[in-house]
């Protein structure tokens, strides 16, 4: 064996002479990605290989996978060593087949890899993908090029805008993959396979040359036009990278191999230098940064969590029980009356039929999934569940009664969590002898679609509940973020601010649409107001009380209230489409001219403004407060909670973004101009003096003061 560096190995299996295959071991925890080591160890490692008696090559990992990519976190720094260019150059040129043997993850650069191999063998559990426009990136080591080579360019435009990672098999059946191994048994399976190509004497294919797929779409230009209007393309609005992913394969079409590669370099430059792509990357490592707590060591115990006990059949109850079924863990599901029970259940097992019918699983799991959940009227039954989540409407002595009787009837052991999103839950936990198992899980609505769960670490909750709570959600598919006991939380405290100044906004005689429009723009799905008429505007509105003090009571006043009436901040039409509404025009203006102020226009920018500083000057109070660990885990509650679009990175990487001085700036501007309520965050001050960022401020534990 020769060591070819720290992460390169180089071994030959079989006799000197013609029946050698030299065999590279590449060893780079945790995931092989293509840092300049690797790369490197690679080039040399090819290079010992082709001047060797040895008649063909093996490429193949150790660890947990094959290259899955290139090294993320080196994006932007200095070029080192070896180039990944000249390491395909040195495989795709190899005098001797080269077969690469793929386990784990084929994924971006290490797929890149993979395609300048003249062979490739997978074991059946294997995935290849080109992930990168996860990452707002497009693949730019020849990926683009040569994927529509294989699969054409229908399915290269499909598995690139989507990243998905695709099973061995189907690799097989699109001709990514050119054999299968027997699990367990790729590096026996890939010498063999290279010895057999030697003795069958197979070409040395290279995708570059293998023009069919790509010359037969020359004719159907369609085949893009088409693709940019599709129902996919909806989801890419603001997102830079597909479009230039669907211009790479454009060029692969109609461009000889090398100018294409060409092309895609100055597309993948424009992408990587983007801020598009830099907020991407960071929510890839933010993802991973969630789980890890400073005072909750990695080991502490997990409890088991087999069964489960749902309070509440309202619409958070009947989406978190369904988060749970899906994971094949069973659910009793309490509600006080039959009525509210069967009512529940029948808006549960409408979702899941029409999940079937548009082909999540098969009809016949309907049933399957409805038998997991168990409904009852009595809060007894579930005293041999091992978590159960409370998801009543948010009133603390009803909450505080509930607890006081899980008490009494929870087996010992059991986690009490509670789905509020704004109550004290130090307070709810004082109704029980055992506040050391009681926590807050809080799904974001609706409970069965959005991915994020703050998990709410109370005064007294032990450090194996907190720990179960962030590794169930997990499981459920869910991405948790730990915060802290304060009104509100992490992401509705925020998004109060957020409210506060919409409702300002619209007292100085900005117009509801013109200031969803702005958040529109920004990148959000829909903005507040847009919102609350599919809310219904008399949420906690009532007419006995109404005095038409605000904007909203004249509106519900009219019986404007919301999409139910056709009527509520927009007026809509008979397919719920919305337009502005004069009505609405006018009752606004009477607001601003009572306000005092001069009737003043807003640009989309003023708008933005006023909406989005007062987010992160929370988000800034909120981190020194210590109620989330970290600025990266409030980005990822407002992007996995309230669909902040990522390619901005959450509010407080956007405010790293546009500068900290720059925010402090521009909220002393609005501090002089409406008062202290925009008073900077002292945290904001601090930063901005030493030159800092939200990123740079240490994770630090969960206050529970
Ligand atoms: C690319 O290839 C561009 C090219 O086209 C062009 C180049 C010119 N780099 O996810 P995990 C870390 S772009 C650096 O928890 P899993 C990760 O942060 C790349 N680090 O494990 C974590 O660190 P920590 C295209 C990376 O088993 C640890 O590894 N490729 C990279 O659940 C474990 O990760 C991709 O986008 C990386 N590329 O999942 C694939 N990847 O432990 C990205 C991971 O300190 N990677 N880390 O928190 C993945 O999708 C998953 O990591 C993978 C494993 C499926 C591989």
């Amino acid at each position: 064996m020769t060591t070819i560096n720290d992460v390169t190995d180089l071994t030959y299996d079989g006799e000197p002479g013609s029946g050698q295959i030299a065999v590279i071991t590449l060893d780079s925890p945790p995931v092989n990605a293509l840092s300049a080591p690797v790369r490197d160890g690679l080039w040399e490692a090819f290079n010992q290989a082709t001047a060797s008696d040895a008649s063909a090559i093996v490429l193949i990992c150790e660890g947990r996978t094959f290259i899955a990519g290139a090294d993320i976190t080196s994006f932007g720094g200095p070029a080192t060593g070896k180039s990944l260019l000249e390491v395909q150059l040195m495989m795709e040129n190899s005098p001797i087949p080269v077969v690469a043997a793929i386990h784990g993850t084929a994924l971006g650069g290490g797929l890149e890899v993979a395609l300048c191999a003249h062979y490739r063998i997978a074991v059946p559990s294997a995935k290849c993908g080109l992930p990168e426009v996860n990452l707002g990136l497009l693949p730019g080591a020849g990926g683009t090029q040569r994927l529509p080579r294989i699969v054409g360019p229908q399915q290269a435009l499909e598995f690139m805008t989507t990243g998905m990672h695709v099973p061995a098999a189907e690799c097989l059946d699109s001709g990514l993959v050119d054999a299968l191994a027997t699990e367990g048994n790729l590096r026996a399976d890939a010498v063999a396979y290279a010895r057999q190509l030697v003795a069958e004497g197979k070409p040395l294919k290279k995708v570059r040359d293998n023009d069919d797929k790509v010359a037969g779409a020359r004719d159907t230009p369609e085949i893009f036009s088409a693709f940019r209007a599709s129902k996919a393309a909806r989801k890419w609005r603001g997102f830079l990278a597909p479009e230039a992913i669907i211009k790479c394969v454009e060029a692969a079409v109609n461009l000889p191999f090398d100018e294409g590669i060409k092309r895609e370099q100055e597309l993948f430059h424009g992408l990587v230098t983007s801020d598009e792509s830099a907020a991407q990357r960071y929510v890839f490592f933010a993802e991973r940064q969630v789980w890890k707590m400073p005072d909750v060591p990695r080991e502490t115990e997990v409890l088991a969590v087999e069964s489960v006990g749902v309070i509440g059949a309202g619409t958070m109850g009947g989406g978190i029980t369904m988060n749970f079924v899906n994971a094949g863990i069973p659910v009793t599901i309490v509600e006080t009356t039959q009525e509210a029970l069967d009512r529940g259940l029948a808006v549960v097992r409408a979702n899941y039929e029409r999940s079937a019918k548009n082909g999540r699983f098969p009809l016949e799991d309907v049933d399957r999934r409805m038998a997991m959940i168990t409904p009852s009227l009595s809060l007894s039954d579930l005293s041999d569940v091992d978590l159960i989540i409370e998801a009543v409407f948010e009133n603390m002595d009803i909450k505080k009664e509930i607890f006081a009787t899980l008490d009494d009837v929870a087996k010992p052991g059991a986690i009490l969590a509670t789905n509020t999103s704004a109550l004290n839950i130090d307070e709810i936990a004082s109704a029980t002898a055992r506040p050391e198992w009681v926590i807050g899980m809080h799904f974001f609505s609706p409970a069965n679609v959005m991915r994020c769960v703050e998990v709410v670490r109370a005064k007294h909750t032990s450090l194996e509940v907190i720990n179960t709570a962030m590794q169930t959600s997990k499981r459920i598919g869910k991405l948790a973020a730990l915060v802290g006991v304060c009104p509100g939380f992490v992401g509705n405290r925020m998004l109060a601010q957020r409210g506060r100044e919409a409702q300002a906004l619209l007292d100085e005689g900005a117009m509801p649409w013109e200031v969803d429009k702005a958040l529109y723009e920004f990148g959000f799905a829909m903005g507040p107001f847009q919102m609350s008429d599919l809310a219904g505007l008399d949420i906690g509105w009532s007419k006995d009380t109404s005095n038409g003090a605000t904007i909203r009571d004249q509106l519900c006043e009219l019986d404007r209230r919301g999409q139910k009436t056709s009527a509520g901040y927009y007026d809509y039409d008979e397919n719920r489409t919305p337009s502005p509404s004069p009505i609405t025009e006018e009752i606004v203006r009477a607001f601003a001219a009572k306000s005092g102020r001069d009737a003043r226009t807003f640009t989309q920018d003023d708008i933005t403004e006023r909406l989005v500083l007062p987010m992160i000057n929370e988000g800034a109070k909120i981190l020194a407060e210590h109620k989330a660990m970290r600025s990266s885990d409030i980005d990822m509650i407002w992007i996995t909670g309230y669909n902040w679009p990522a390619y901005r990175g959450g509010p407080m990487f956007y405010a790293d973004q546009l500068g900290v001085g720059v925010v402090l700036e521009r909220l002393k501007a609005l501090q002089a101009e409406y008062g202290d309520m925009w008073a900077p965050a002292p945290l904001i001050e601090e930063l901005a003096a030493s030159g800092g960022t939200f990123a740079s401020v240490p994770a630090s534990p969960i206050s529970t003061d």
